[in-house]
C-alpha cells in the first residue's frame, strides 16, 4: 500500500486493486464542430488538459497498472437514445445529426473517437456508454469485478457531468475513488472547482482529490 498525498486525507493506493478510468476524452467534446461546441461551449477548456491526461495515462502504463477508457455514444439507429436526451435544449446539431466530424456522438463516427494523443492501446478496456454515468447500461461493473479492481482514479471530462456522475455511481458501489485535478476539465471552470469541493467535502463523501505530480510520485513507489 502506498499513501498518496490527497484531500481530505491521504489515499491508500493498492497496486493490486487500482485502475485509471479516463472519461470521454473524445473529439466530440474537445474539438470544434463536435457535440460540446454545438451546445455553445468553448472547447479549449477541454483540449488544454490533454498533455496532463497523457502524463497520467503514461504513469499508469509505465507502472503496469490498468487503464480504462469510456466513450459517450449511441447506436446508429438511436435505439439507446431517449428522446428526453436527444431533444433537450437548443443545440445547433443534435445527437445523431450529421456534423463536420460525422454523426454527432454515434459509435464508430470520427468525432466520437477518443483523441488520437490519448488513444487506447492493445488490451485496454474501452466502455461505450449511452448515459452520463459509465455504470448505467454497460458491462463496467462486471469488468471491474472480474479484474479485482476496488479503487478507481478518475480523469476526463466533464468534471461535473460524466466524471462526477460516474464517480458517484462508483462510490455507491463501494469503490474508493480519487480524481486528479489537472487531468479533468469543465467548460465552466467554476463548475470544476465546485465539483472538486463537493467530492472531497464532509470527509470525502464522494472520494478524494489529488494533484497529478503527487499521484505520479506515488505510482513510482506503488
Ligand atoms: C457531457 C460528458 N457533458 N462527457 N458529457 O454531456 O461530460
Amino acid at each position: 500500500m502506498t499513501d498518496i498525498k490527497a484531500l481530505p486525507f491521504a489515499f491508500p493506493l493498492r497496486r493490486d486493486a487500482v485502475a485509471l478510468i479516463v472519461i470521454d476524452m473524445q473529439r466530440d467534446f474537445a474539438e470544434p464542430g463536435g457535440f460540446g461546441e454545438t451546445l455553445g461551449n468553448d472547447v479549449s477548456h477541454v483540449s488544454v488538459i490533454v498533455p496532463d491526461v497523457k502524463r497520467l495515462i503514461d504513469g499508469f502504463r509505465h507502472a503496469g497498472l490498468p487503464v480504462i477508457h469510456t466513450q459517450e455514444c449511441h447506436r446508429p439507429d438511436l435505439s439507446d437514445l431517449p428522446p428526453a436526451k436527444r431533444n433537450r435544449g437548443n443545440p445547433t446539431l443534435r445527437i445523431g445529426d450529421q456534423g463536420p466530424m460525422g454523426r454527432i456522438l454515434i459509435a464508430g463516427e470520427p468525432g466520437t473517437a477518443i483523441l488520437p494523443e490519448l488513444e487506447p492501446i492493445g488490451g485496454e478496456l474501452v466502455i461505450e456508454k449511452p448515459g452520463k454515468g459509465a455504470f448505467y447500461a454497460t458491462s463496467l461493473g462486471e469488468e471491474l469485478q472480474n479484474r479485482g479492481i476496488t479503487q478507481l482514479v478518475f480523469a476526463g471530462v466533464t468534471t461535473e457531468v460524466c466524471v462526477q456522475t460516474t464517480m458517484r455511481e462508483a462510490n455507491d458501489r463501494g469503490y474508493e475513488c480519487l480524481i486528479v485535478e489537472e487531468a479533468t476539465a469543465s467548460y465552466f471552470p467554476h463548475f470544476k472547482q465546485a465539483a472538486l469541493d463537493m467530492i472531497r467535502a464532509q470527509g470525502g463523501i464522494v472520494g478524494w482529490t489529488a494533484h497529478l505530480d503527487d499521484l505520479l510520485k506515488g505510482l513510482m513507489h506503488a
